[in-house]
């Protein structure tokens, strides 16, 4: 265990040096290094790390519920609940981290606000310049539960000026007017605020100024590809003014609650692959 903050964390470090860094509060990734040292998340200098509110950086995991698409906390609640850890380990230059949550984990709060019985596995891989992140949903209840899912990841991209989203062109997306449109561009830049929702093929690439990172996703529907700008960035008290400047989030996800039956469990996977 290590103190991230005044946060709880586990830290695991690969064969090859790279190195993940994971808080008990919210499952939540920290930090990722790969093997050339080089931090790949985002963090912002001003949030709580102190477990009494989401964290503005790193991954921050999201269930059951996608922004306020639903009627739950924003974003849900598994962001702001405390996991167990509850697997670690490595093999053959792989290194891996589990954690665990369940109903009667829960504060009190957010299990009032959710009637139904779930168990959830993030397992976090580790091996070279690949990070893997495995989601698990399963519905140990009696009847439908409403699952949205997404991993809310905030890149490091030095400088925002540098930095665009590739795979994207003729995907289908909604921004945050709720005007459905088609991307014409070969690649994403960001000049503005974005806030877009793709109905997207399986892989997408960032580019910044030095780093090209592919992201892959199975299971999921969507990709969330969001930048404050400079106008929410200072309307929010967990950003510092400029820092937009320094990340974008590209959200494996599956925005709508859609029901995920009795007995049965949902996978999610992303993998990201920097060189
Ligand atoms: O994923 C994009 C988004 O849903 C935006 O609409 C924006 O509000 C953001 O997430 C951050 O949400 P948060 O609750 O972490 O402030």
């Amino acid at each position: 265990m290590v103190e991230y903050g005044a946060l709880p964390a586990v830290r695991i470090t690969a064969a090859d040096g790279a190195q993940a860094t994971v808080a008990l509060f919210g499952a939540h990734l920290l930090s990722w290094k790969t093997a050339d040292g080089k931090e790949r998340m985002f963090v912002s200098a001003h949030t709580a790390l102190d477990g009494s509110k989401p964290i503005r950086g790193g991954v921050p995991v999201i269930f059951p519920q996608f922004n306020l698409r639903g009627p739950g906390p924003k974003h849900g609640f598994a962001r702001e609940s405390t996991w167990r850890l509850t697997g670690s380990g490595g093999d053959g230059g792989q290194s891996f981290l589990q954690f665990s949550l369940a109903q009667d984990d829960l504060a009190p709060a957010a299990a009032a606000s959710w009637p139904h019985a779930f168990a959830l596995e993030l397992r976090f891989i580790l091996s070279g310049d690949v990070l893997e992140i495995d989601f698990k949903v399963h519905n140990t209840g009696t009847q439908d539960l409403p699952l949205a899912a997404a991993l809310h990841t905030y890149y490091d991209v030095g400088h925002l000026d540098a930095t665009s989203v590739s795979g994207l062109q003729h995907a289908r997306y909604t921004d945050h007017h709720l005007n459905t449109l088609t991307q014409e561009t070969p690649a994403l830049h960001f000049t503005e605020k974005q806030d877009r929702l793709y109905q997207a093929p399986a892989s997408v690439t960032l580019n910044t100024a030095d780093a090209t990172l592919r992201l892959e996703q199975q299971g999921y529907t969507e990709w969330v590809v969001w930048n404050p700008g400079a106008d929410d960035a200072r309307a929010m008290a967990d950003l510092g003014d400029d820092e937009y400047l320094r990340f974008i989030c590209i959200e494996p996800a599956r925005v709508d609650q859609q029901p995920l039956a009795a007995g049965a469990a949902w996978i999610g996977r992303h993998r990201i692959c920097a060189n």
